[in-house]
């Protein structure tokens, strides 16, 4: 199989590259294997990709290992960060490219795309921003010696991300690595290897040495493991279910204790308090659930709204969540496209007919949309309990649940009853209860009267089952540097 191939989109045609990218080069996968990737929007496949298994991550690491020893320990830091901002740059200037795969490969529309790809051009300046400006300290524990400390890259780095948003969490990973002087394995996800494997090519444009960045295309069980489990990779950064989080942590573990870090699920809160502006609350809420399909790990899936204007809210959030443009990604004005994939869809799905048998009430949606695609309709349910799937488990979908509290107290006990803990959201027009609901909350991010906004200079990550360090920010440089201490005993001549 050829390793480009011409696609079409509605926005641009362009050449696709279709290898593994170990050492600036596209290449076939050891094992002569391919898979396809499909199309959420018409079910039909897009193209096919050569995969990678564990002796490409093994050729991968290799060219990692050279470039971290060789030609990429010699380059100056203002260097590594002059590269990072040359790829922010090429990734805007092909916007529209980048866009339409996005859209094409994931399903989500292609105005919220070109907003990943300016986020992403974002990030990978802001940790360009951070490549010169990396540095320990000096100690003085007594006059008979000099003691400092100096931040060194970890080595290789194995980063393993989802399909959700596949280009964000391409720039989120090779960011902070890249600035402080690590080389990288990619795996993308199975779903979405196609925009990663765009951006390998301006990789190669943006002049970085071979080795450096090195793209896996694979699954999990085999490319994803063979990293996890790797003797000579120094750490592995995951973003992808809790359940694999844990099975990363086993692998490192018994292989050769890799540092982890990991962003996992979540299933978070959504508090509106009485004296919300209200129309606001539910524009926040929307855009909390909704964005991405529902679609992110830190999706505000569980509403939790005061008595005292309950009725009010969840006539308003359904009137809201019935005006969100669910179509064809290609279509600027579309808000929400399909689901990723068959697999997510029936998953989903089988929410969905869960909630409703066991007794939740449909306030809007529940079925699919249309007859083609893995498209779902925006679901709001009420009436639920705590016992109930829909309210427990992370479904990540277009799916919320609406529940009523009496008092600040029992909004926080309610918010905080879950193993997840990635996100919060307070409305309200008290300072002091945003401030001390957000105190009282067990989560690594809190948005008041906002929902959603990440931005890179911010960290990111859980408290509890959520995950383990965070990303983004200055907190991210420290998952991709160690710490070395030199202690120098002064002579008295
Ligand atoms: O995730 P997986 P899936 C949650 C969300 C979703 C569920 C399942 O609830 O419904 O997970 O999605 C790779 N060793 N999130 O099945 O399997 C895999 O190839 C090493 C939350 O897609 O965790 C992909 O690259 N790697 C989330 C990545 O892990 C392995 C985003 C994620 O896949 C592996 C996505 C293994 N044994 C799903 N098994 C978030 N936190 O944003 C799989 N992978």
């Amino acid at each position: 199989m050829a390793l480009f191939q011409t696609i079409e989109t509605p926005l641009v045609t362009y050449e696709q590259p279709l290898g593994l990218f170990i050492n600036n080069d596209f290449v076939k996968g050891v094992d002569g294997k391919t898979f396809e990737t499909i199309n959420p929007h018409n079910e039909k496949p897009i193209v096919a990709v050569h995969e990678g298994t564990a002796k490409d991550v093994d050729l991968a690491v290799t060219a990692a290992r050279k470039a971290l020893e060789g030609e990429w320990k010699h380059t100056t830091p203002s260097k590594r960060g002059h590269l990072l901002l040359r790829l922010a740059d090429l990734l805007e200037r092909d916007i529209n490219t980048v866009a339409a795969i996005e859209a094409l490969d994931n399903g989500k529309g292609v105005t919220e795309a070109k907003g990943d790809v300016t986020s992403s051009a974002g990030c990978l300046r802001y940790y360009g921003g951070w490549a010169d400006k990396i540095f320990g300290q000096t100690i003085d524990t007594d006059s008979n010696s000099f003691t400092y400390t100096q931040h060194e890259p970890v080595g290789v780095c194995g980063q393993i991300i989802p399909w959700n948003f596949p280009l964000l969490m391409f720039a989120w990973k090779i960011g902070p690595a890249v600035a402080t002087g690590n080389t990288v394995v990619l795996k993308t996800a199975e779903q979405t290897p196609l925009s990663a494997l765009y951006v390998a090519t301006l990789i190669k444009e943006a002049g970085f040495p071979p080795g450096v960045i090195n793209i896996i295309s694979g699954f999990g069980r085999t490319a994803g493991a063979a990293i996890a489990t790797h003797m000579d990779i120094d750490k592995v950064a995951f973003t992808g279910s809790t359940l694999v989080g844990r099975q990363i942590l086993r692998d490192a573990a018994n292989s050769n204790l890799k540092k982890v870090t990991l962003e996992l699920g979540g299933k978070s809160p959504n508090i509106v308090l009485p004296d919300a502006n209200l129309e606001d609350a539910v524009t926040w809420v929307n855009q909390g659930i909704f964005f991405n399909h529902g679609q992110c790990c830190c999706a505000g899936s569980r509403i939790l709204v005061h008595e005292s204007i309950y009725d009010e809210f969840l006539a308003l959030f359904k009137k809201r969540a019935q005006q969100n443009n669910v179509g064809n990604p290609f279509n600027p004005e579309t808000f929400q496209g399909p689901q990723v994939s068959q697999v997510q869809y029936d998953r989903i799905m089988e929410y969905i007919t869960d909630g409703k048998r066991s007794g939740a009430k449909v306030i809007t949606g529940g079925d699919r949309h249309g007859n083609e695609g893995y498209y779902i309709q925006p679901t709001i349910f009420a009436d639920v309990n705590e016992n109930m799937a829909i309210v427990k488990e992370e479904i990540f979908g277009p799916v919320c649940t609406v529940q009523k509290f009496r008092d600040e107290k029992e909004a926080i006990i309610m918010a905080n009853e879950t193993n997840y803990g990635l996100a919060a959201g307070i409305h309200t027009t008290n300072i002091n209860a945003a401030i001390r609901v957000s105190k009282a909350i067990k989560a690594g991010t809190i948005w008041v009267n906002n929902y959603n906004t990440l931005h890179y200079q911010m960290p990111f990550g859980g408290f509890k089952e959520s995950g383990l360090g965070r990303e983004l920010g200055s907190y991210a440089l420290e998952n991709y540097t160690e710490v070395k201490t030199v202690r120098v005993q002064l002579s008295q001549s």
